[in-house]
């Protein structure tokens, strides 16, 4: 048997050849972004001094005490001169936290933090907190917008699984210290997938929201959704306008909601969003993006069809899978690293660039919604490209 000696070098070796390994691009990939073959934060990057107790003489088998279930759907910055990532950690026990991961170039040697995040809160005690949405505002604050989990007070005593999300919003300038502010009021009963938008809109603080009856199920609700605030310490948004909405037979037919924050490009402010599709093996959670008018956000100028990301390969397996889910992305100069959580088990990035997103949205045709409209599409794709290739092989 490994003495605590042994087995405690087995284990640094091994944590330590995780968090410095090199990424590699997945090539040739789609020209639209590029994946890695690596996840860039899991549950093994989270420190040893995390898991484990260290003192031979209270832990002589060196087990692992309080394990780290996932490392998933993270919040991004570019801070300091590093790729920051709010990570939603979730622990043994199924709650989730919020845990600071950093790296130099953004697509591996990610290393948290020595503590994870202690977020102050209200007067009602979160029962989870997870997807934190990191916004530098022009105000001068970094907000961080997540969805606040707690038991639904409607519920009977019986009843243990009912849940009641609405919006929890706090500031910091080193996501290290953070005051919290009172949760988003919407016209809604229950809210997911909010961000605060990065510029003021009239003045006001600008929220995309997911308005929705109940915990899982939109409802009537449903769409990604916009309104305005006149503060931020006690924000409250009246009205909820409906701007990209689910539609029927679509990757967004069950419901949809904000991801990243957007980011501005000379063509509007592009989004990326994820849209949810029901079928046979449950949930399907795509990625997609559209962008929206420079002036006025809220106003859709180019709608491509169908997704940006979907799960492949192992990234489809995991505590949920078949699912991508986006709620952070870093642009550095005209780079862009969307990060992406699959299947809700760990975080990976996908690298491109504002001009590269923003053709992709404005060339790639809007979902036609009907089979007929598709294959009109598709054959003047080809009839273009068969042209193209008789004269290139005519020259
Ligand atoms: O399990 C998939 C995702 O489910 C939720 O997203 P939505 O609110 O759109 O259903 C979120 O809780 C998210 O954390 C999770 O990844």
């Amino acid at each position: 048997m490994d003495t605590f000696k042994t087995r405690y070098k087995k284990l640094t070796d091994a944590h330590n050849e995780l968090i410095t390994k090199k990424n590699t691009a997945l090539e040739p990939g789609n020209g639209i972004y590029t994946k890695y073959i690596n996840p860039v934060v899991t549950a093994d990057h989270t420190p040893l001094y995390w898991r484990y107790d260290l003192n031979p003489a209270t832990n002589p088998f060196l087990m692992e005490r309080q394990g780290i279930n996932a490392a998933l759907n993270c919040g991004a910055i570019y801070l300091n001169g590093k790729y920051c990532l709010v990570v939603r950690t979730e622990g043994a026990d199924r709650k989730s936290f919020f845990a600071v991961s950093e790296s130099e170039n953004g697509v591996d040697n990610f290393k948290f933090r020595d503590y994870p995040i202690t977020m102050p809160e209200t007067d009602r005690p979160d029962t989870n907190v997870y997807d934190m949405r990191l916004t530098q505002h022009e105000d001068g604050w970094i907000y961080g917008v997540f969805c606040t989990e707690r038991k639904d007070p409607a519920a009977a005593e019986s009843n243990t699984s009912s849940a009641e999300a609405q919006c929890g919003i706090a500031r910091t300038k080193d996501l290290t210290t953070w005051e919290r502010l009172a949760d988003l009021k919407t016209p809604s009963p229950q809210q997911r997938n909010c961000v605060l938008h990065p510029e003021f809109i009239e003045g006001k603080y600008a929220f995309y929201t997911r308005p929705q009856d109940g915990f899982i199920d939109c409802g009537s609700g449903g769409g990604i959704g916009f309104g305005l605030s006149e503060s931020i310490e006690n924000a409250e948004v009246t009205e909820e306008k409906i701007i990209d909405e689910k539609i029927y037979h679509t990757i967004k037919e069950v419901k949809n909601g904000a991801g990243c924050v957007p980011i501005k490009t000379p063509e509007g402010w592009l989004h990326i969003v994820h849209g949810v599709r029901g079928c046979a093996s449950g949930l399907r959670y795509v990625i997609y993006a559209f962008i929206t008018d420079p002036e006025k956000p809220w106003l859709p100028l180019h709608t491509p069809g169908g997704a940006l990301i979907v799960p492949e390969g192992e990234e489809r397996v995991g505590d949920v899978s078949n699912v991508v889910f986006t709620n952070g992305a870093i642009v550095n100069g005209e780079d862009v690293h969307i990060y992406y959580a699959s299947s809700d088990t760990r975080c990976h990035v996908a690298t491109s660039t504002i001009a590269k997103l923003v053709d992709y949205c404005k060339n790639t045709p809007s979902d036609p919604l009907y089979s007929a409209e598709c294959v009109k599409l598709r054959n003047k794709l080809i009839r273009q490209n068969l042209k193209y290739l008789s004269e290139i092989n005519d020259r």
